[in-house]
């Protein structure tokens, strides 16, 4: 958590705004998210803000329980988060979570959100709203919305600049092929590495296992992606023929059943099957088990699917988003997440500044806030960069300069 610190020049500066002015003093924030050393120092920030805060994970491989310890040890922080729950227990900590009746959550897939809606109506009026992380929850909350289901505010955290041009980008491309590369100890360069989805993640995981040296093909279903990946240089092609020469394949697409059977049987013996969307919906292990005549742990984070035939599919991490689920693996690099991070507590000093200008539903986090966080970063990185004049505030504001 130190080491987080010391390179999480946005949250210190929250931080220090947040000691000075307590602004979330009163709140009782409700977390679910991956309960590792930089999540502990938004918790701890928002704590230091003035708020009691619950803590749980939010998947079940994610959590480091040394830092679930350290921060449960904090006064004003209780932390029910445990590597390895499955099922009930997994569900029995976000309960334990909304036991604290929060005034504000903070989810990361939204499973907070929904667990107070379906369970807990009743707190719904004295939660003044929400901010979600990731393009999953953010993508659950509209389809919430849409059916009139949703009834609080809560911010989209993910669609911010700041958080989907980098966390999404970088964030999931560096750290889903450092756990992949970690887990396996194999190498990219040369390898056929299939991208599912080239949506913001897909596109990080894209560039990178090009930049370390492997033939990159994408799969996609919608056209102008298919084409934007196929005018990067990629080779676009349909699953069921990237099966057959696939080494490696990573699921980014946020649906399900995008690697099934069909493509199974097809693929080369010794393949690697990771995900890195948000649920382990992506790869269908039950038809994997279902094909196998065995299967055992190959190597720590690796399981091999035995079929009949001898070929031997890997799978990596349970088929759980691999950046945080391998038994190594760290998420997202930090400064990443403290730029994420940052806008998380911006956030929430919003709605507890300003909530009742919001009405129920999904927000988009207002402009400002995100450009502050912006400035802050720059600002620490020693960057500097130009500010319009007035002539040319007024120009871009006007429509009357034509030809
Ligand atoms: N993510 N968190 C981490 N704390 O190490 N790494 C990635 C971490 C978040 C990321 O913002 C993404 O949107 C989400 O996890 C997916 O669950």
């Amino acid at each position: 958590m130190e080491w987080a610190r010391q390179h999480m020049p946005i949250m210190a500066a929250v931080r220090e705004e947040f000691l000075a002015d307590r602004p979330l003093e009163g709140e009782r924030i409700a977390m679910a998210m991956h309960v590792e050393a930089k999540t502990a120092i938004l918790v701890e920030t928002l704590a230091e803000g003035g708020a009691e805060v619950a803590v749980t994970g939010c998947n079940p491989l994610s959590t480091h329980d040394d830092v679930s310890a350290a921060l449960d040890a904090h006064e004003s922080i209780t932390c029910y988060a445990k590597r390895g729950v499955e099922g009930e227990e997994y569900y029995e900590a976000i309960h334990a979570t909304i036991a604290h009746e929060p005034t504000i959550t903070v989810d990361d897939g939204m499973d907070l959100v929904a667990a107070i809606h379906e369970d807990y109506p009743e707190l719904i009026d004295g939660i003044v709203g929400g901010a979600e992380e990731t393009t999953t929850g953010v993508h659950r909350l509209r389809a919430m919305a849409e059916d009139g289901a949703l009834e609080y505010p809560v911010f989209a955290v993910n669609d911010t600049p700041m958080k989907r041009l980098f966390d999404n980008v970088h964030g999931t491309g560096e750290s889903s092929l450092a756990s992949i590369a970690m887990t396996t100890n194999l190498s990219w360069a040369g390898k056929h590495v299939v991208v599912a989805g080239f949506g913001y993640c897909g596109k990080g995981v894209a560039r990178k296992a090009a930049g370390q040296n492997a033939n990159v093909i994408v799969t996609e279903v919608e056209p102008r992606r298919a084409l934007e990946a196929h005018m990067e240089g990629y080779d676009v092609i349909p699953m069921a023929e990237a099966a057959d020469v696939g080494d490696v394949f990573i699921t980014t697409t946020g649906n399900r059943d995008v690697i099934v059977e069909e493509h199974f049987e097809r693929m080369n013996d010794g393949v690697l099957l990771a995900n890195a969307g948000h649920f382990d919906i992506e790869i269908d292990l039950e038809a994997l088990d279902d094909l196998a005549v065995d299967r055992y742990e190959a190597r720590e984070g690796v399981e091999a699917f035995e079929l009949e035939d001898g070929r031997r599919l890997n799978v990596i991490a349970e088929g759980r988003l691999v950046n945080l689920a391998a038994p190594i693996s760290l998420g997202h690099p930090v400064e990443v997440m403290d730029q994420s991070f940052g806008v998380q507590a911006a956030c929430v000093r919003e709605m507890v500044e300003n909530g009742d200008a919001y009405g129920p539903g999904v927000h988009e986090v207002p402009d400002e806030l995100d450009r502050e966080i912006a400035e802050i970063k720059l600002a620490a990185e020693g960057v500097e960069f130009d500010s319009l004049t007035d002539t040319q505030r007024e120009y871009m504001d006007s429509w009357d300069h034509g030809t």
